[in-house]
């Protein structure tokens, strides 16, 4: 094959990942991190960020669609969306699917993200034309903290747990969604590999715990994300989150009433998470 290859480098993973590569299309450094836009034969354009894989244009309406569709079907009536991160659109993408949604507040650190995106990826990107989007770029901890608005869901799009996403994994990041939180609000935050991190998915359940009357995990299948096995914690101040608590109306991919359901881990598994007892 002519062309060459990429070694992902995540600090955060025991294994890294190799793709074959067809071109750059575009390398660039910006206040916060290297930006790379990867062409695969293989996964079509890839997003890479400080070295690690965020997203590929063939598997990431997986990632897409359950971050966005469990929450926006579990709530039974969400008008207002926050989203934290997610610069390159693809989150963004989904939530405007949904009638219901008339606002929606982004927030990303990093402007060029979403510059990026704009230009190489306008089948995630083409949502930040919507007059029902505000974009603002700054540090999504400090808009928690200082924010007037409430908002009926918040979804959190972060990088890996390092450098400048550490931040979106805090107690009082938390703490401060739960104060931006409308009386029936949600919360969805990406929380790593099942198979790789499982202590960290503990803490962060066990963290959201002690704020929400409702925490559940779910994952699902990534082939693009070292470990795989991908989880995304959920807390709801009042209602369940488990099975939709509405109709489908948006058309996916991959999301329906059924993967919804089965996304989310056995009860035992669930517990021995919580209670510290997963001897894996
Ligand atoms: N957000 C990053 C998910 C974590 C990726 N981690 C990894 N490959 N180790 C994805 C941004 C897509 N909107």
């Amino acid at each position: 094959m002519r062309g060459f290859v990429f070694l992902e480098n995540d600090p955060f993973s025991p294994i890294r990942y190799i793709y074959r590569v067809s071109g750059i299309l575009y390398s660039g450094k910006s206040r916060y991190q290297e930006i790379v836009v990867l062409e695969s034969p293989d996964f079509g354009k890839m997003l890479v960020l400080d070295g690690v894989v965020q997203l590929t244009e063939r598997d990431e309406f997986f990632y897409h669609e359950m971050l966005a569709h469990v929450i926006l079907h579990a709530h039974p009536n969400p008008k207002t969306v926050l989203i934290v991160g997610g610069g390159d659109g693809g989150t963004l993408r989904e939530v405007l699917k949904h009638s219901s949604v008339k606002r929606v507040q982004l927030v990303e650190l990093d402007r060029q993200v979403i510059e990026v995106s704009k230009r190489f990826f306008p089948g995630l990107a083409g949502g930040f034309s919507d007059p029902r989007v505000h974009v603002k770029c700054m540090d999504g901890t400090h808009y928690v903290r200082q924010a007037g608005d409430h908002f009926d869901v918040v979804i959190v799009d972060a990088t890996d747990p390092v450098g400048y996403g550490k931040r979106l994994f805090t107690d009082q990041f938390f703490a401060d969604v739960l104060s931006v939180l409308s009386e029936t609000g949600m919360f969805v935050i990406q929380t790593e590999s099942l198979h790789f991190h499982h202590k960290f998915v503990a803490d962060m359940q066990i963290r959201l715990s002690k704020l929400f009357k409702v925490v559940e995990l779910y994952c699902i299948p990534l082939a693009t994300y070292a470990g795989n096995w991908w989880t995304f914690s959920i807390a709801s101040t009042k209602h369940p989150v488990d099975a939709q608590n509405r109709k489908q109306e948006v058309i996916t991919k991959y999301y329906d009433e059924e993967a919804h359901k089965k996304a989310f881990v056995p009860r035992n598994l669930h517990r021995k998470l919580l209670d510290g007892s997963l001897d894996w």
